[in-house]
């Protein structure tokens, strides 16, 4: 993506000796003779918002002059901006249209915009498209038909502004209807047309001379450098060149879609998930199992041994989401795999076959060690822990830079039990920029005074942090008759009063849930089951 913002004063510089003064008009008057002419310089012009929509005059931003008309409020793509054209055009003629749009806001980097004209065939009300473009996020570019003729018999007519999907806010400037023919100016480029680089709305070898350049320029930004990705990689690269040259030859006749797989898969969440225990044969060897394997490591708190288990068919070549999932007191590093109350690679594994869990990594440190305790583990996992683990096993951190591994939080979770929960509690409050989900089991927060102290401690170190309460999850659980009950419920019911916290196991909604297992106590017996329950829960979200 860097190399994409990378690009463009050479563009600029192409643009400016390959267009020179092409905006000549087709109608061969000098001063073009408009029916309608909208600037917003100093006032809505007649427009209103259509729809629930708003309109307001900004000059937050201006395709001319100093403002422009913003559309606001909108519920629905057919919300917009809108001018009832009364008696400016007749039904029958033709006319040249202009609209030059904008949009800034939402994640989609280009978005379907639709000129239309709405009117009433004397029965029906009727909507034709004057002219449509899938347009470039941040930037102006012109809706325009130089040849549009008004319907026959057409009356109440009116002309707006929508988009094909979506919701977003966005500003309309120069609208301008004139003379069949006339060649309106308005914005260059803004549109997204694979391949045109240099934009003037066809894709030829001068694109192709533009993109040569491009590769060779860096540290540029680059406003059409979309266009130029023609193979919807996410970055301009050679490839992107080899594909336009053979577009423009004729060799091929469309670019390949070569977007990649998105980050994270869409899941079915219950909004109040209930206990279900885990099939009685999913602690029992599974036909496809996958590896558990122990590795040593040095640390501030001594030499260590962790267990790292890595799935079935595991390829160092893709990236696996990964779970920390830490003991209780008294227990270690193997306590997860070699007991008969765990056995939690055994789950994993029938988990994964059976499609309830996408491939993962699971990891089990241990807090034990010299000076180590569940309060203070979250020094050893950042400093320690992560960076040797994620530089020998396959994640999504592009490399063990802290910075990597920060970017990479939204496929990292950290769990425990008991003390291990204690220190869950504690990575949140501690390394919440490198963890994105938490599994705190029967285990309450070591920090602030009483119930609500604990919770407002928590609460602070979001704050602190940054992070909006669609970036960090928190999925916990105890059985009702578990010793740690009395003391995660009240912090529990205090979170639930902060808005940083928002109740509820459908994660695309909330962020924060709290499963209690009628009769259940403090033993792992139980817990993996809430394991079972919680862990598919993660890694849906993209923390955006
Ligand atoms: C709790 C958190 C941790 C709790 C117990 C522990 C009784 C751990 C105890 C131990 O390991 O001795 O909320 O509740």
């Amino acid at each position: 993506m860097k190399k994409l913002l990378s690009l463009a004063a050479a563009a600029m510089t192409v643009t400016a000796a390959l267009t020179g003064p092409s905006a000549t008009s087709l109608a061969e008057t000098d001063a073009p003779n408009y029916l309608l002419s909208c600037s917003f310089e100093s006032g809505e012009d007649g427009w209103t918002g259509r729809g629930g929509a708003s309109v307001e005059t900004t000059s937050k931003s201006a395709f001319a002059g100093s403002k422009a008309l913003y559309c606001s409020n909108r519920s629905d793509s057919w919300n917009g901006a809108a001018i009832s054209l009364e008696s400016t055009v007749s039904a029958g003629s033709t006319y040249s249209f202009s609209t030059n749009v904008k949009y800034e806001s939402g994640k989609k980097e280009t978005a379907l915009y639709h000129f239309t004209m709405q009117y009433s065939d004397g029965s029906d009300t009727k909507y034709v498209k004057i002219a449509s473009a899938t347009i470039i996020k941040g930037e102006w570019a012109q809706l325009t038909n130089p040849c549009f003729t008004v319907p026959a018999g057409a009356s109440d007519i009116s002309i707006y502004v929508e988009t094909a999907t979506g919701t977003t806010d966005f500003y309309v400037d120069d609208v301008k209807i004139a003379d069949e023919g006339t060649a309106i100016e308005g914005a260059k480029g803004g549109k997204y047309i694979p391949g045109d680089i240099l934009p003037d709305g066809v894709v030829d070898t001068f694109d192709l001379i533009c993109a040569r350049k491009l590769l060779v320029a860096s540290d540029q930004p680059a406003p059409q450098s979309i266009n130029a990705d023609v193979d919807k990689s996410t970055e301009f690269a050679v490839n992107d060149l080899v594909l336009l040259d053979e577009y423009v030859s004729g060799k091929i006749t469309e670019f390949p879609d070569n977007t990649p797989e998105p980050e994270v898969t869409p899941f079915e969440y219950e909004a109040n998930k209930q206990f279900k225990e885990a099939p009685g044969n999913y602690f029992q060897r599974c036909e496809q199992q996958g590896k558990v394997t122990q590795e040593n490591y040095s640390s501030i708190r001594g030499n260590k041994t962790l267990y790292v288990y890595t799935p079935y068919n595991y390829d160092p070549e893709k990236k696996y989401n990964i779970f920390y999932l830490m003991h209780g007191g008294g227990e270690n590093e193997k306590t997860l795999f070699f007991q008969d109350d765990t056995m939690i690679q055994n789950m994993l594994d029938h988990m994964i076959m059976n499609g309830e869990l996408e491939p993962l990594i699971v990891v089990t440190p241990t807090f034990n060690g010299q000076g180590g305790e569940a309060a203070n583990f979250y020094e050893e996992l950042r400093a320690n822990v992560i960076p040797f683990v994620e530089g020998k096993y396959s994640t999504y951190a592009e490399s063990t830079s802290e910075e990597d591994i920060r970017a990479s939080r939204m496929h990292r979770a950290y769990g425990g039990f008991s003390m291990g929960s204690v220190s869950t509690w504690q990575v949140f409050k501690n390394d919440i920029d490198l963890v994105g989900y938490f599994m705190p089991l029967s285990g309450d927060h070591w920090g602030g005074n009483g119930a609500y102290g604990k919770a407002k401690d928590l609460a602070d170190a979001v704050d602190k942090s940054g992070f909006t309460n669609r970036q960090y999850f928190i999925f916990a659980a105890t059985g009702s008759d578990d010793i740690a009950y009395p003391n995660v419920n009240p912090q529990v019911d205090e979170m639930k009063k902060m808005s940083q916290f928002k109740f509820t196991s459908d994660f695309s909604e909330g962020n924060f849930y709290f499963m209690v297992a009628p009769g259940k106590t403090h033993w792992w017996g139980y817990v993996r089951h809430y394991v079972y329950d919680a862990l598919p829960y993660f890694f849906h979200e993209t923390g955006e």
